[in-house]
């Protein structure tokens, strides 16, 4: 198995993805509102990049059935239900429904992947079942970063880190220097991830619009033992 690290999805070209599991990363905050609501009873969680698409989608479903949730600059889209606080997706307001989500970073880093068959969501709320799956797999495997703003985010990259020191104490694999750096950095600051994250431009741009309990929330480790599962454009539980 070989595993590589990707800091953002730009980089990322569809020949690469072939025949490999691939992990999207957004922790702040894509990725954890994701698993959340799906761990919440939602019923499915459809990413698409630009608010219009997500518009038109819900046209097209039943009055009732979904919400239009995400972000542009960090807050709450105009007419959108909810925002991409991972606290609003609790499971009196998402149980049965179908989540129309677009941010800025995090579900265009999972529409690029879309042409993988195998792709599924990392986040530091689930990195220990990340790397189950990935070890179950046995398969060349990439990871994928949202970052922030087409740049490098300590936030993802720790998460890659915590997913990958899993997958090492499970099995022996071979990986790109990016994986190594993401391995060695949360290594250095496991006893203490806030000790590094703190430092993160992203964090401390939401820190300041005041989502301090947005970020409490998405830097707890394995909070859930889950792994959403990204197919035919839908994101679900397995
Ligand atoms: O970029 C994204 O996809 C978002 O998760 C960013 S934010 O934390 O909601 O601002
Ligand atoms: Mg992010």
């Amino acid at each position: 198995m070989f595993l590589e690290t990707y800091e953002t999805h730009n980089a990322v070209i569809d020949k690469k993805l072939k025949d490999k599991v691939v992990v999207v990363i957004d922790t702040l905050r894509a990725t954890s509102v994701i698993t959340t609501a799906l761990v919440n009873g939602a019923r499915e969680v459809i990413p698409v990049s630009e608010i219009e698409d997500a518009i038109e989608m819900s046209n097209r479903l039943e009055k009732g059935s979904f919400l239009l949730g995400g972000e542009r600059n960090a807050v709450k889209i105009d007419g959108f239900d909810l925002s991409n606080s991972p606290l609003e997706y609790m499971s009196d307001v998402v149980k049965g429904k179908t989540i129309i989500i677009t941010t800025t970073n995090g579900t265009r880093a999972l529409k690029k992947a879309s042409s993988s068959d195998d792709v599924v969501v990392g986040c530091l709320l689930n990195v220990s079942a990340v790397a189950d799956y990935i070890y179950s797999q046995n398969k060349d495997t990439l990871i994928i970063c949202a970052g922030t703003e087409g740049k490098f985010s300590i936030d993802d990259v720790i998460t890659a880190g915590a997913i990958i020191n899993r997958l090492r104490s499970k099995t022996s694999f071979e990986s790109d220097d990016l994986s190594k750096a993401c391995y060695f950095l949360y290594k250095s600051f496991e006893n203490n991830i806030m000790d590094i994250m703190k430092y993160g431009y992203h964090l401390n741009r939401i820190e300041k619009l005041g989502f301090h309990d947005d970020i409490k929330f998405c830097t707890t480790i394995d909070m859930f033992s889950v792994v959403p599962k990204y197919r035919d454009g839908v994101v679900k539980l397995i």
